[in-house]
């Protein structure tokens, strides 16, 4: 290990502008995932660098700039927790950190470990091909150069790759268009300007939120299905507030880690017994503490919201009331009230205002699942009954999430097989880590882990942390190849299904089983045991000498377990916080 990296002009008379690197590790993407996985490569004395087709770092948080973008994890939770000085000298000005914030910290951990150097920025991984002959990732980008690598290091963003919907004349939309998730960097004038907003999930509900502030001529909020709601009740966070976090951010770090979610829920408002035997009046009285709290803590105040289709029901009715109160007019009541879908199974909209800008007499709410969207004309929506001129267009349409991003890349195997044709009936990854067939490539935070289904960022950091301590391993033993086994792949891809089975979020279609996007396989995208006990497998595989992992060493393969040999113990939702509930005394 430990090459140095060098530069060399090819040879390839086609290629006049490549280079040709060899680098111990190449990590795709400098988001959060990117970013981290270069500061610990690099610190164990590898070769890494990092490509990034952005100007800039932050992945999610450079590319969605949309007006209200926020995070709905508490800002001083959706943090790194890897250096303690890191965490004790940023001050977050507010409960969910918007945008630019996030962004801004983004480029403060870059500049402060001296990672910017080893980004290559505004450039594409077009192709990775790993070179069974040399053992190495063959890596073409979109500037020519030829990299390889003998990591691969996908940090490649759950939520990267925009869908572009299936509507009929988009392209000829003659005002401005934008979407959420690309949106631009310019000021943009919204002043007297009529706008069409389509789609409601998280990002869609914001950029609502905010632009209803804007002294747009009219909003027009293009909604196919409402979301279930919970306020996020953001504010400023005080000097007293983040003193007193930050006096054990360790141990709060900590108790993250083992966390469902990912989150420290020991301040949550939490719940004992089964929402179906309390009576209405503790059922109020905590439902009415979850609001009072808002943000994520549905989770521990109902911990069998999505097991139990009765309490699952019992709370949507709940939140639905909510609506009705805080909204006169009771037709768009019922419209923004979520129906025909579990509670959980999309991801629930935090959110601040919503109901009070959907009431304001210069936005109005267009529900195309009554009468759908026709087509885009140059100029305007046109729907089943009406059509709606407008200056501008935004596009909060979501995600080819998880494996979108990874599969955009011409990714290839042993033998040439594409990821594309190994994922054709849905992805299969061990451990959300590595693929079978494609060795030394690892994944960060993406499909068949907690991912996009927990707080990233600690999701991100266990993945980094495991991968680092697997290659100094690597390192010490003379490996040279590492590749997941069939065997250990199918179990935990019968797992990760299981696990999923067993919960009410696979009966509804949605982005999280990739309904989203057209012809993608029904397939759950994420882990749903917990990170928590998800990490406890994770380590468990390295204490079992990585168990399910091919292990190719100068002197031969090293002999562990060809397989996975499971979880432990029954795995359950409602138990994902079950051991930090058991300190918290909650339980
Ligand atoms: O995307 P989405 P998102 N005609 O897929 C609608 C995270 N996130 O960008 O539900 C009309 O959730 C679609 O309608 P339907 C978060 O994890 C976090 O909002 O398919 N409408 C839906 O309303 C989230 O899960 C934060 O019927 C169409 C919307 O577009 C993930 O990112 C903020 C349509 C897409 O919603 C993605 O969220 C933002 C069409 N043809 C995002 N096509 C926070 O941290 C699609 N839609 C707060």
């Amino acid at each position: 290990m430990n090459h140095h990296f060098s530069n060399v002009r090819s040879r390839t008379p086609a290629s006049t502008s490549s280079t040709v690197s060899k680098l111990d590790a190449l990590v795709i993407g400098a988001g959060f995932g990117g970013i981290y996985a270069l500061y610990k490569l690099r610190g164990q004395g590898m070769s890494v660098k990092a490509i990034e087709k952005a100007d800039g770092v932050g992945g999610t948080w450079h590319w969605n700039r949309y007006p209200g973008a926020r995070c709905d994890v508490p800002s001083l939770e959706y943090s790194y927790s890897f250096s303690e000085d890191l965490q004790q000298e940023w001050n977050w000005t507010e409960l969910h950190a918007g945008q630019a914030e996030i962004e801004r910290y983004a480029n403060h951990v870059v500049d402060r470990f001296d990672l910017r150097k080893d980004i290559y920025f505004d450039m594409e991984v077009t192709s990775a091909h790993y070179d069974a002959i040399a053992n190495l990732w063959q890596v073409q980008t979109s500037k020519g150069q030829n990299i390889a690598a003998t990591y691969l290091i996908m940090a490649t963003g759950g939520y990267h790759t925009p869908i572009v919907p299936n509507l009929r004349g988009l392209d000829s939309f003659e005002g401005e268009l934008y979407y959420s998730n690309q949106y631009p960097k310019t000021d943009i004038e919204y002043a007297a300007k009529t706008v069409g907003l389509i789609g409601t999930g998280s990002s869609g509900v914001q950029t609502a939120v905010a632009l209803a502030s804007e002294p747009v001529q009219h909003l027009y909020v293009f909604q196919r299905t409402a979301g279930y709601m919970v306020p996020a009740h953001n504010r400023p966070l005080s000097a007293e507030v983040l003193k007193r976090h930050k006096r054990n951010y360790a141990e709060r770090r900590e108790r993250a880690r083992h966390s469902g979610y990912g989150v420290d829920v020991t301040s949550f408002p939490v719940g004992r017994g089964r929402t179906m035997n309390l009576s209405d009046e503790e059922f109020e009285s905590r439902a009415n503490r979850m609001w009072d709290f808002g943000g994520g803590t549905l989770q521990t105040a109902f911990p069998d919201f999505v097991t139990d289709a009765r309490a699952n029901k019992r709370i949507s009715d709940w939140l639905n009331s909510k609506v009705r109160k805080a909204v006169n007019n009771p037709q768009l009541a019922e419209q923004l009230c979520a129906k025909g879908h579990y509670i959980g199974a999309k991801r629930i909209i935090i959110i601040d205002g919503f109901t009070d800008a959907m009431q304001q007499p210069n936005v109005s709410l267009v529900d195309v699942k009554a009468s759908p969207i026709e087509e885009i004309t140059p100029r305007g929506v046109r729907t089943a009954d009406r059509f709606y001129e407008l200056d501008m267009l935004i596009l909060a349409t979501g995600f080819d999430s998880a494996t979108g991003s990874m599969l955009k890349v011409d990714v290839r195997g042993r033998s040439g097989v594409t990821l594309k044709e190994k994922w054709a009936k849905g992805h299969r990854t061990y451990l959300g880590i590595g693929v079978n067939g494609f060795p030394n490539m690892f994944m960060i935070a993406q499909a068949g882990s907690p991912g996009i289904r927990s707080h990233v960022m600690v999701s991100i950091e266990q993945h980094v942390d495991w991968i680092s301590a697997l290659l100094t391993h690597a390192t010490k033993h003379r490996i040279h190849t590492i590749e997941p086994t069939a065997r250990a792949e199918d179990a935990w891809t019968t797992h990760v299904a299981d696990v999923a089975a067993s919960t009410l979020l696979t009966a509804d279609d949605t982005q999280h089983l990739g309904s989203n996007v057209p012809g993608k396989p029904r397939v759950v995208t994420s882990y749903l045991g917990g990170v928590g006990p998800y990490r406890t497998i994770c380590d468990a595989v390295r204490e079992h000498e990585y168990e399910g992992w091919k292990l190719s060493a100068d002197q031969g393969t090293i002999k562990n377990s060809e397989t996975w040999s499971g979880p432990g113990k029954k795995i359950r939702w409602e138990d994902r916080d079950e051991e930090i509930g058991k300190a918290a005394g909650f339980l």
